[in-house]
């Protein structure tokens, strides 16, 4: 009877210390597992008289079941302590600061080319787009630079395979247009254009913007007042002068480069002239009825200057030190 009294302490005592619910069963084993003490009291049971025995019975029973209640009431309370830190350790504190999102910007070269087309826009261009793998035809051919002239070298030109090039100017885009529209016609076309170069005033790709206006009575004078016009916007400076020197293209005539004033100096800012009566003729416009002009800028340099960019080569570095800049 006292090693009964003794084995429920036991048991009370070493359930009260255990805080692991694994360990917890190994140890009630030890109690009321095949070779547990109380097992072994039941064991010798047989060994006891007949008066004896069911009084004893009845006291390990009683035991037995103090142990099992003991049991229970740890389990409980271990699993309890098991969930209230499992909830802490997952909770939210839905009062701490948000991480914020981070906001994107536009590339400062979109941004240019917006600028640029809205300004057109303004004036009345529409917008026209083609594809960049281009036919031999569109982008040399058509704009009468036939097969081994040398403006065909001029243009280090990415070729896909004898007949189609990565563009090396978006004029092709306005062949197109003008083949499949009738003048009046009063466009830029914009993109990407390629030509094999890199250094660091030369990317392998860049943008140019390109226009064109084809009328009856269109002249060298409506293409000094737009390109002016559009510089003096673009710029927001309206100072800003532009000037022409005679220059070569062999898809104008006559041709001029375009310069413009900067900083007490002049800048050399693109290319432009009436558009030479070969290129009407091979869109099937009629060069005796129509004349237009035709100008190209380049994007990338239109960008550094507005922005005070010095090298050609951050637009494509994709530094988010600088391209944070234009948010
Ligand atoms: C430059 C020079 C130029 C053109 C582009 C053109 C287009 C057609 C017909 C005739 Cl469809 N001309 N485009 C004309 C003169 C110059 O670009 O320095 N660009 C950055």
């Amino acid at each position: 009877m006292e090693e009964l009294q003794q084995i429920l302490d036991q048991a009370l005592r070493q359930f009260a210390e255990i805080s692991d619910e694994d360990e917890l069963e190994q140890v009630k084993a030890r109690f009321l597992g095949k070779e547990g003490s109380l097992t072994a009291l039941l064991k010798g049971l047989g060994k006891l008289s007949a008066e004896q025995r069911p009084v004893a019975g009845a006291r390990i029973n009683q035991v037995k079941q103090g142990i099992e209640a003991a049991l229970q009431q740890r389990r409980e309370v271990l699993r309890k302590n098991r969930l209230a830190s499992q909830l802490a350790e997952e909770s939210l504190d839905v009062t701490l600061p948000g991480r914020g999102m981070g906001t994107g910007g536009l590339h400062p070269v979109t941004r240019t080319l917006q600028r640029i087309e809205q300004l057109f826009h303004s004036l009345g261009f529409a917008s026209a787009s083609g594809p960049e793998i281009e036919s031999d035809f569109y982008n040399f051919t058509a704009l009468n630079i036939p097969e081994n002239h040398p403006a065909r070298a001029m243009h280090d030109t990415f070729y896909i395979d004898p007949q189609h090039v990565l563009r090396t100017h978006t004029s092709p885009v306005q062949v197109r247009y003008m083949e499949s529209n009738h003048p009046p016609l009063k466009i830029i076309s914009s993109g990407r254009v390629y030509r094999y170069d890199s250094d660091a005033t030369h990317s392998p790709m860049f943008h140019q913007v390109e226009g064109l206006w084809v009328d009856e009575e269109i002249s060298f004078a409506n293409l000094k007042g737009v390109v002016q016009d559009f510089l003096k916007r673009f710029f927001e400076r309206d100072d800003l002068r532009v000037r022409f020197r005679p220059s070569f293209f062999p898809f104008t005539e006559p041709s001029a480069e375009m310069d413009m004033s900067w900083s007490g100096g002049w800048l050399e800012i693109g290319g432009c002239g009436m558009v030479h009566p070969n290129v009407l003729n091979h869109v099937d416009i009629d060069s005796e009825k129509y004349l237009g002009f035709a100008f190209g800028l380049g994007v990338e340099r239109l960008a550094m200057l507005r922005y005070g960019v010095n090298d050609l080569r951050l637009f494509y570095e994709s530094d988010l030190r600088f391209l944070k800049q234009f948010k």
